[in-house]
């Protein structure tokens, strides 16, 4: 298949590079330098001129806990424009298949676990993130709505935590785990405490991004206008994901809890059965040998090859 890959220069971007050897598809991977989705004048030129079979929509504004509170309009107006620029040049240019990007915090926040594909509208998200979880919500119901009117065949993967080597390290603007390893990294060279924000309790599941890409390349022939929830079973406590941080650094007597800072949503368990169930065989990075990787990873580039 000729297939695009927006956002194709970012964590899950490079997991596909990383894992595409493995399928015989002709992939153009598209980065913000190549198209301003945001503008659909521009989006749908530039799809046009592909003449693709399938586009596997990436591109996002994205970020941990502390971004998704402080910049709201920013994860609400960014994704809603770039999902619907996005998706309506996929339709006026006849692609056949699309597959978007959801993520498990968009889920009910009060609901029962684990979540599963059904449970997505169920009620409100959880407010640390609410705006950004709209938008993605409406990626669905867009999806949904081309493939009641015009049969197309729109699909949404729904991804937990992803992780992995190209992802954004900045302090205050990455997810829990690269933040960690930045912040283990200077605490180890400053000699000071390696600090984790909040209580460490909250229970999270973790995907490395060259599985998320293995799996998606394994599910374009499959989907048919669904969502599918790509997930390990696995669940951790952040003190648990942060003791595996200290311990690839060597520095776990250093780890300590500032429970100043918010812990978020306490948790948001996945249930994978669907998934399984179309991938039997599917497999998963165990947590603690992806760390592992992914500190030796930051190491070996930080700082001149890592998004800081
Ligand atoms: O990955 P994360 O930022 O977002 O994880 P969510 C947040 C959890 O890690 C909270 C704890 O319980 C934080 O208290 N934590 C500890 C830290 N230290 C740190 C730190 O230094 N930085 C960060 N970021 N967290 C996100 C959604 O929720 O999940 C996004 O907001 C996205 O929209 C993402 O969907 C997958 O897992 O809470």
């Amino acid at each position: 298949m000729k297939i695009l890959i927006t956002g194709g220069t970012g964590l899950v971007g490079h997991g596909f590079k990383k894992i595409s050897n493995q399928f015989d598809h002709d992939i153009v991977y598209a980065s913000s330098k190549d198209c301003d989705l945001a503008n659909f004048d521009q989006t749908n030129n530039y799809i046009k001129s592909l003449n693709v079979e399938c586009v596997i929509h990436l591109a996002a504004n994205v970020g941990g806990l502390y971004k998704n509170m402080n910049f709201k309009v920013d994860m609400f107006e960014k994704n809603m424009v770039m999902n619907y620029n996005v998706l309506k040049a996929c339709h006026d240019n006849n692609v056949d298949k699309f597959i978007g990007m959801l993520s498990t915090c968009i889920f009910p926040d009060d609901t029962t676990y684990p979540i599963n594909e059904r449970m997505l509208h169920d009620g409100p998200p959880h407010c640390s993130n609410d705006a950004y979880a709209y938008a993605k919500r409406m990626l669905d119901i867009h999806c949904q709505a081309y493939n009641e009117q015009y049969n197309t065949n729109y699909n949404c993967i729904v991804p937990t935590n992803i992780y992995g080597d190209n992802d954004n390290y900045n302090l205050d603007d990455a997810h829990v785990l690269p933040a960690l390893i930045h912040k283990c990294y200077l605490a180890k060279k400053s000699g000071e405490d390696f600090e984790t924000r909040g209580t460490g309790k909250p229970l999270r599941q973790f995907i490395h991004a060259d599985d998320l890409a293995r799996v998606i390349l394994q599910l374009v022939p499959k989907l048919n206008q669904e969502n599918v929830i790509v997930s390990p079973t696995e669940e951790y406590s952040i003190a648990q994901v942060a003791t595996y941080v200290a311990r690839a650094f060597d520095y776990e007597h250093a780890l300590v809890f500032n429970t100043t800072y918010s812990d978020g949503q306490y948790k948001k368990t996945a249930d994978n059965s669907k998934l399984l169930n179309l991938l039997p065989k599917t497999t998963f990075k165990l947590l603690e040998t992806g760390v592992q990787e992914t500190v030796e990873y930051f190491i070996k580039n930080y700082p001149s090859k890592v998004r800081i």
